[in-house]
């Protein structure tokens, strides 16, 4: 299994489309598109006797406007932890990167610190980090600068600790060269994964855990204040002033993500281990294990109640 992260708009569902066209839906990239991990299942090889499969699996990322870091986290984990339980490898991450970006800043950064915890340093050499979207930059030398600045302040690190940094070009053959050169490495375990699966640790408690906790709750004094202040302003206002309509809509806003965020903080409480235990066991005594026999891929998307997009070939396997 090969794993697509980054933030919302990073081009992710765009990458997983080059490798097979119109498999998952790309967004404008504002809004985030990819609500849930999708799966694309693909064939490596061109014997058929010898074929192996592989799943690529598009994730959701932060997102500054929609669903609270926790929410995102919740998800990303619960897939982390049924892949390892359900016993399918997993050979790499390909981290995505806007080369749009002017600087790594609100949810890219927070998301950059969460992957890398959420990973370990043991598990840097299993990950690509690729800069997208070249072509959009009014000048390449600016997208050259940007990568120095990435490498210097972030990048190098992991780079020194076995990661792979590239330029996506945007083409069929590079998107299918990075997932070739993952699929040679040996299989990985992520350290949410140790901490999650075989340490029975709450989400909140694992490093990746406990860096959203944080922001959580930094986000929550600050949304609330605003709350408590948009409230306050209205308390003085007719309520057919011509302002006192803009000042709810707004306090309504922050109402609703106080609660959302609050949802999500009682997540960070789960533990997402044994509960993934639980629904993995249940369920393989009785309908998954038998419909799925031995393909893992179906069983892993049968349980997370995800979609199994397209079986698609990459080929030829020979040759890396
Ligand atoms: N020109 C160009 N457009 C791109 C590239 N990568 C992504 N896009 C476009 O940017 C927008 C966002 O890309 P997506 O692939 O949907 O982003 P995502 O990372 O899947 O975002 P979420 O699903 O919201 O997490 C889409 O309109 C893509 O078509 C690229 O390398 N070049
Ligand atoms: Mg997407």
């Amino acid at each position: 299994m090969i794993l697509v992260m980054g933030v919302t708009g990073a081009g992710k569902s765009y990458f997983i489309n080059r490798l097979a066209e119109g498999t998952v839906q790309e967004g404008p990239g504002l809004k985030s598109q990819t609500q849930q991990p999708q799966v694309v299942k693909a064939l490596l090889g061109d014997d058929t006797e010898l074929q192996t499969e592989v799943a690529i699996v598009d994730t959701p990322g932060f997102d500054d406007s929609a669903r609270p870091d926790s929410e995102i986290l919740d998800e990303i984990s619960q897939f982390l932890a049924v892949q390892y339980l359900v016993g399918i490898e997993l050979q790499g991450i390909i981290y995505l990167h806007r080369i749009t970006d002017n600087r790594m800043q609100g949810s890219a950064f927070r998301y950059f610190q969460m992957f890398q915890r959420l990973c370990g340093e043991q598990a840097f050499g299993n990950v690509i980090l690729l800069t997208t979207m070249w072509d959009q930059l009014p000048d390449e030398a600016v997208g050259y600068r940007r990568e120095q600045e990435l490498r210097k302040d972030y990048w190098d690190m992991m780079e020194e600790k076995g990661s792979h940094i590239a330029i996506f070009d945007g083409s069929h053959e590079m998107a299918e060269s990075i997932v070739l050169r993952l699929l040679g490495k040996a299989k990985v375990t992520l350290d949410i994964q140790r901490e999650l699966v075989d340490s029975n640790k709450p989400l909140g408690d694992t490093l990746a855990g406990r860096l959203v906790a944080s922001s959580v709750e930094a986000r929550l004094i600050e949304i609330e204040k605003l709350e408590n202040q948009l409230t306050h302003r209205l308390q003085g206002l007719e309520s057919t002033d011509s302002q006192a309509s803009n000042l709810r809509r707004e306090r309504d806003k922050a109402k609703a993500e106080v609660a959302a965020q609050k949802q999500g903080r009682n997540r960070l409480k789960a533990r997402v281990g044994s509960e993934t235990k639980r629904k993995v066991e249940n369920e393989d005594g009785t309908t998954v294990k038998k419909r799925f026999d031995r393909d893992k891929i179906g069983m892993f998307a049968a349980l997370l109640g995800l979609g199994v997009n397209l079986v698609f070939a990459i080929l030829p396997f020979v040759g890396f």
